[in-house]
């Protein structure tokens, strides 16, 4: 049985579905807000905004299908913060989460595709606990109707190339398995003053995730009442040990 309240949000969902969605095509970097796709590359629903829900796509890698050239890389300092402005802003509720990958060998950010275990969760973003009414939605998830986020590299990550890959994962009709809406793309990065950490654990796109994760399959409307215990979906975050 669905609440009333779950049905109402996914009915809301439904109506506004094409024209609400968001994608994340500026780099924010020290007061500058780039044009759209400058040290981002071009992703799949540039246009549409559509939602990704296909788990074993590779296009959960950069949320990107392989039309468009790669964009530039930007070089920033490890332990600097860089940011993504939102088209919009991120009108669903679900986590945020960064994952960074290091370019191999004769590799650069332009150059590597972000196949295989190559990505490092740097940052997840869980609900927060809060006494406001059930209804107001709005203080459950930190990032529901941002419009922008912000990462800092972590600073003890070492010096080279890198994608960074936020991710926004829309879960209110996630109540139906399969129905997690994924969001997301990769900037380019050239990381220097970096430091001696040692990242993992490593993950893959496709891969990380399964339609059946308990951070993806889920009520988000229903018995919420204990937002501490949502386990937010892929591997543990690497953060310098901090
Ligand atoms: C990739 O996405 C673009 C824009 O959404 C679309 O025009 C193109 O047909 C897609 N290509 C493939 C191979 O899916
Ligand atoms: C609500 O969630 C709590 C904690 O996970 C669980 O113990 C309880 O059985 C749940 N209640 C219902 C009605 O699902
Ligand atoms: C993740 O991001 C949040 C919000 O910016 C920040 O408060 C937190 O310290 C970060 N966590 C890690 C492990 O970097
Ligand atoms: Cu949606």
């Amino acid at each position: 049985m669905l609440s009333f309240l779950a049905l109402t949000v996914a009915f809301a969902t439904i109506i506004s579905t094409t024209t609400a969605h968001y994608t994340f095509p500026n780099l924010l970097y020290k007061g500058t807000q780039y044009p759209d796709y400058t040290y981002i590359r071009r992703t799949w629903n540039y246009q549409n905004y559509y939602p990704l829900f296909d788990l074993t796509s590779p296009v959960l890698q950069c949320f990107t299908n392989g039309s468009f050239p790669n964009p530039g890389t930007l070089t920033v300092s490890a332990g600097d913060t860089v940011g993504f402005k939102v088209s919009g802003r991120i009108i669903h509720e679900g986590p945020l989460l960064f994952y960074m990958a290091k370019a191999g060998f004769r590799q650069t950010a332009a150059s590597m595709t972000g196949a295989g275990a190559v990505w490092v969760k740097i940052n997840e973003t869980k609900p927060v606990i809060t006494n406001v009414p059930e209804e107001l939605e709005l203080y459950k998830w930190p990032y529901y109707n941002a419009a922008e986020v912000h990462i800092q590299i972590p600073p003890c990550l070492s010096t080279g190339d890198y994608l960074l890959r936020v991710e926004h994962i829309a879960l209110h009709i996630a109540f139906e398995e399969g129905q997690h809406e994924f969001f997301g793309a990769c900037a380019q990065l050239k990381v220097v003053n970096g430091g001696n950490g040692v990242p993992g654990p490593y993950t893959s796109f496709p891969g990380a995730y399964s339609s059946n994760d308990p951070g993806l399959f889920l009520d988000i409307h229903r018995n919420w009442t204990l937002p501490e215990e949502y386990e937010v979906p892929g591997p543990p975050v690497w953060s310098c040990g901090l």
